[in-house]
């Protein structure tokens, strides 16, 4: 059985909000459609606490985008975004959620970020959705939501490495760093994954 799995489209990711995806608005309409050709559509959602140490503001002294280490990891300093029970947090109003069988939450640790929707960054918690999707019989995973270089990248990379074949649908997401992304897409598809178009899924 395939899946559809919708990464982070939540307000702070959309233009008007804190750490905004150029252009992310624009993949809502195609996210939505997307979503009647599935059977099985779940999402994942940012959801950090104030004091979480991704937040360049929690570094004094340190800026947005600067990268420091952090518990051995490389990390990005990022705005504040996604805060629990913030409307930045919140899905965005014109994307359609009554499909959405399950919702997985990510980047709760405050010592830790998680940009995959499987493991945080250090691949030392899970967040269930492997378990939850083998329990469901799902082998094949459809990519899509923002960012296409983070959150997007890494929820595939992580996919392909528990087994799932993973397939991103291209026209329905949106990088932060178009750079990045190219170097993603050559990632992905070295790992095993596939790249499409919404199009051919009609
Ligand atoms: C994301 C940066 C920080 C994402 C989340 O959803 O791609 N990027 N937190
Ligand atoms: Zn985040």
């Amino acid at each position: 059985m395939k899946a559809l799995v919708i990464i982070d489209m939540q307000n702070d990711f959309i233009p008007g909000g804190s750490l905004a995806v150029t252009c992310g608005e624009t993949i809502i309409p195609i996210i939505n459609k997307l979503q009647e050709k599935f059977e099985l559509v779940i999402a994942t959602q940012d959801w950090h606490p104030r004091d979480h140490s991704s937040f360049a503001k929690n570094h004094p002294g340190k800026k947005e985008f600067e990268n420091i280490q952090l518990n051995e990891l490389e990390q990005t300093l990022w705005p504040v975004h996604c805060v629990q029970n913030s409307f930045g947090a919140e899905f965005h109003a014109d994307l359609n959620t009554v499909k959405f069988e399950a919702i997985f939450r990510k980047g709760t640790n405050k010592e830790m970020d998680s940009y995959s929707g499987f493991f945080d960054n250090a691949h030392l918690k899970s967040t269930g959705l492997a378990g939850y999707l083998e329990d469901k019989g799902v082998s094949t995973l459809y990519f899509c939501g923002l960012a296409a270089d983070y959150c997007v990248y890494y929820s595939i990379m992580d996919a392909l490495k528990e087994g799932f074949e993973a397939i991103l649908i291209e026209d329905a997401t949106k990088a932060i760093s178009e750079e990045k992304f190219i170097e993603a897409k050559k990632e992905i598809l070295q790992a095993g994954g596939s790249i499409i178009t919404s199009k051919e899924l009609d």
